[in-house]
């Protein structure tokens, strides 16, 4: 098998990207808890998602929502995060909180409120100028909720229209990656439902249009790490939003619900070259931490990912491909179940300690007295998202 020193070398280029929101006030439609010490701006934001970066070494990079962490001067913005220490990274449009959008946004059939949708991409391309960001992220909340209620397939044609528009806007340098999720706002129909019609969406408008996956946004029992292979075999996977889920879009901490299909994505995201310097796979969280302290369940979310892209890499290549080539049906398996049962933590730990950080994040920031901190400070933190 292979050992933790022949890959932990392989861990040193780990990238995970926070998104903002995730250290905003959240909840359900029955109830949004607050926290103390959530922030207040964007600034604050990012003062967070560096302590992530801080304990960890694993996140230098925070994800915007737009409208949501709009600012004046977003070259100031990108300033004060590189004093931080961190970059500021994909941009996420918002086509779903106006009242226009209720009958769609990019799909909808009157061409001004499309053209609203389509410039908010346009401010959305502006701001990653201005950022030095990279990935313009669209998740559409377009959608009906009855059968007859609109036109699917003009819808369709529509979102394609649209979204030419917006990726003949974005820079050479740029890309537009594009979210599927299979329900939720709409319920009987989503026009981006899947990540068959978001490959088919991408792939008409060109190279840098690819497919965000949304673990969170599938169908219980499905094969995730199967779209993962195809979607990397097809040159078409571009970014992870990781987060892990018991029943619907719960956004809950990556890995806390299935931790063996965290590692078994991250095994055919291995596989399929999307891992590694050399690789363009986008690695962002989007959770929210409805109950729990959001710093800490960011922390604990980069690290879950960590174990799980550890544990995956410890699986011998060489010898999978033999044992599958032989027709070895339970040596295969257990090659794979190996690298998953093994306990990478104490190596974790040693890995962190000869990078002077701390060999225990979560414990090293309890004790660092931020936490109680920011609570005494920050009075009346802002939501997160819906309804803020
Ligand atoms: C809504 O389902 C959602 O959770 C999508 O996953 C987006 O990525 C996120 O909100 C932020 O817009
Ligand atoms: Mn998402
Ligand atoms: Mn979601």
């Amino acid at each position: 098998m292979v050992q933790f020193s022949d890959i932990s070398s392989a861990l040193e280029t780990q990238v995970i990207e926070l998104p903002s929101w995730a250290f905003g006030n959240s909840g359900t439609r029955f109830k949004v808890f607050g926290t103390p010490g959530t922030p207040r701006t964007i600034q604050e934001k990012i003062a967070d998602a560096a302590q992530v970066n801080q304990y960890t070494g694993l996140s230098p990079k925070v994800a915007l929502h737009i409208p949501w962490d709009k600012v004046d001067d977003y070259s100031a913005l990108r300033d004060y995060a590189a004093d931080l220490g961190m970059q500021l990274g994909t941009v996420n449009s918002n086509t779903f909180q106006d009242d226009v959008y209720k009958f769609g946004s990019l799909t909808h059939t009157d061409p001004k409120i499309r053209q609203k949708a389509i410039d908010h991409h346009f401010e959305c391309i502006d701001i990653m100028h201005a950022t030095g960001s990279q990935d313009l992220k669209i998740w559409l909340a377009d959608g009906t909720n009855y059968p007859g209620q609109g036109d699917i397939r003009g819808r369709q044609d529509r979102l394609a229209d649209s979204l030419a528009s917006i990726y003949a806007r974005i820079g050479d340098d740029q890309r537009l990656v594009l979210e599927y999720k299979f329900f939720e706002p709409a319920f009987y129909h989503t026009d981006v439902p899947d990540w068959g019609t978001s490959y088919a969406q991408v792939s008409a408008l060109g190279e840098r249009a690819l497919v965000c996956l949304d673990t969170g946004h599938h169908a219980p029992g499905t094969n995730i790490e199967f779209i993962v292979a195809q979607l990397l075999r097809l040159g078409k996977l571009g970014s992870f939003d990781f987060n892990s889920r018991f029943y619907a879009d719960d956004d809950l901490i990556v890995g806390a619900a299935d931790p063996f299909q965290l590692f078994r994505i991250l095994y055919e995201v291995i596989r399929g070259g999307g891992y590694g310097p050399e690789s363009t796979v986008a690695f962002m969280l989007d959770q929210c931490h409805n109950v729990e302290d959001k710093i800490p369940g960011q922390m604990r979310s980069v690290l879950n990912v960590q174990e799980m892209t550890a544990r995956a890499l410890l699986v011998d290549p060489a010898a999978i491909k033999a044992a599958q080539d032989a027709g070895d049906v339970l040596g295969a398996n257990g090659i794979l179940m190996d690298a998953f049962y093994t306990d990478v933590r104490p190596a974790l730990a040693e890995w962190r300690a000869g990078r002077g950080l701390p060999t225990d994040p979560m414990a090293a920031y309890a004790a660092s007295g931020y936490q109680q901190k920011i609570a005494e400070d920050r009075v009346g933190g802002a939501q997160a998202s819906w309804g803020a």
